[in-house]
């Protein structure tokens, strides 16, 4: 490999959520929180970042930026980066928005809080698929929607749409909005065309607009397709698109997405109301990652993708009754080890203070979620494998 993943990086000091900020994301807890661990000795799998270092043809990127020397008000005028952005989506997933429907904004959770006030009227609803990243609650919560659940169905580990119980929710006159994630955080999975089709044209015959955040849709299993559901409507305007090179490039802090809205009502509002300058090196960094950024994915999915086949194999060995299988997307392994807790359990509590892993699991996903696990995958395999084996010698205690 040209690339080094298994390199341990210092993060020390540089204010990361995952080393400083994990009282108060996971336990909304001060600062002072103890715990029989020094921060430093925690196996840390929690938030949705990697261990990885960025690749250097983006940091060249950023840094020929920063010697130009003053970072004044930005915005995206030069058409490379839509060129880069459609020319990678397009060889990714033979699809490209049109230029005109592209925005971009500071984040996908901070676009999905807006895009809410701006498709839904207060007394309406919102419909999520559970287990579910927390940030679709939230950005229901933040505007005072109704959250509507529909439970995945779950058979030994592979999960699908519960298509009877979401059309009888989508039925409802007051949904107005699904915020969909393709492929699926926290349970890995790629959905297929039939069942994307299944799931828009229950949608549409509700009047139910969706947001696709598709986040995730680079980071595939060696072999997969993401397909994007705007691809298999095109020309509608019922469907947001919501992409990111944040979470394939590790890059998250430097807070840029891209947000596709084919619906001009919408758009209209949000060019009205949307606080719309760029960080240059956010702009720099993004460009250089769908231009420059293909040779180290396709490297860092084989890393992953044996990071995965590890992991399964040592949870088979040593957990023999958990339920996992090889997510399809993401780096993020799902784990139902409720033959080894208690339903109640917290679970993060528990492995965080018995065997000195930061995790996330149970309700920090929402729904349909207790006594499961999540682990962020995206580290240096010794790294993983000292990970795995606390979480097993706790669990076989
Ligand atoms: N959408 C999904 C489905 C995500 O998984 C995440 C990050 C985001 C949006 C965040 O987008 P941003 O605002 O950074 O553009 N997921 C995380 C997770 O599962 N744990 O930590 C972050």
């Amino acid at each position: 490999m040209k690339y080094n993943f298994d390199e341990v990086i210092d993060r020390k000091n540089s204010n990361a959520m995952n080393t400083d900020g994990f009282r108060e994301y996971i336990f909304h807890a001060p600062q002072d929180m103890k715990f029989p661990y020094e921060d430093d000795e925690f196996i840390r799998m929690w938030i949705a970042d990697m261990e990885f270092a960025t690749p250097q043809v983006i940091i060249d990127e950023v840094k020929k930026r920063l010697d130009k020397r003053i970072f004044g008000y930005t915005k995206i005028f030069d058409p490379k980066y839509f060129e880069a952005f459609s020319s990678w989506t397009k060889n990714l997933c033979d699809w490209s928005c049109k230029k005109e429907d592209l925005v971009t904004s500071p984040g996908i959770i901070p676009a999905l809080y807006e895009l809410v006030e701006y498709i839904c009227k207060p007394d309406e609803k919102i419909i999520i698929f559970t287990p579910s990243y927390a940030y679709f609650k939230h950005a229901a919560d933040y505007n005072n929607m109704e959250l509507v659940c529909s439970p995945l169905k779950n058979e030994d580990g592979y999960y699908t749409i519960d298509l009877e119980d979401f059309e009888e929710k989508a039925k409802d006159e007051k949904a107005k909005l699904c915020i969909f994630c393709n492929p699926h955080n926290p349970t890995g999975r790629v959905w297929k065309e039939e069942e994307l089709r299944k799931f828009a044209d229950i949608c549409f015959a509700n009047d139910v607009l969706v947001i696709s955040d598709e986040i995730h849709c680079d980071l595939l299993r060696t072999g997969k397709k993401h397909i994007p559901l705007a691809k298999l409507y095109p020309g509608s305007d019922k469907i947001i698109t919501c992409m990111a090179p944040s979470k394939t490039f590790n890059m998250a802090g430097l807070m840029f997405s891209n947000i596709i809205i084919p619906n001009k009502e919408i758009m209209q509002k949000w060019n009205e109301r949307h606080y719309s300058f760029e960080n240059p090196l956010s702009v720099a960094s993004a460009q250089a990652a769908y231009a420059y950024g293909l040779e180290w994915l396709t490297e860092l999915k084989l890393y992953l993708d044996g990071n995965f086949e590890f992991a399964e194999k040592y949870l088979k060995e040593h957990l023999p009754k958990a339920v996992f299988k090889i997510s399809e997307a993401t780096y993020l392994g799902w784990v139902d080890i409720n033959a080894y807790v208690d339903k109640d359990c917290d679970l993060p509590l528990l492995f965080a203070n018995k065997a000195g892993v930061l995790l996330e699991g149970g309700d920090m996903f929402v729904g349909n979620s207790d006594g499961f696990i999540r682990l962020n995958l995206a580290c240096p395999r010794a790294y993983l494998e000292k990970g795995l084996e606390r979480i097993c010698n706790l669990l076989n205690k």
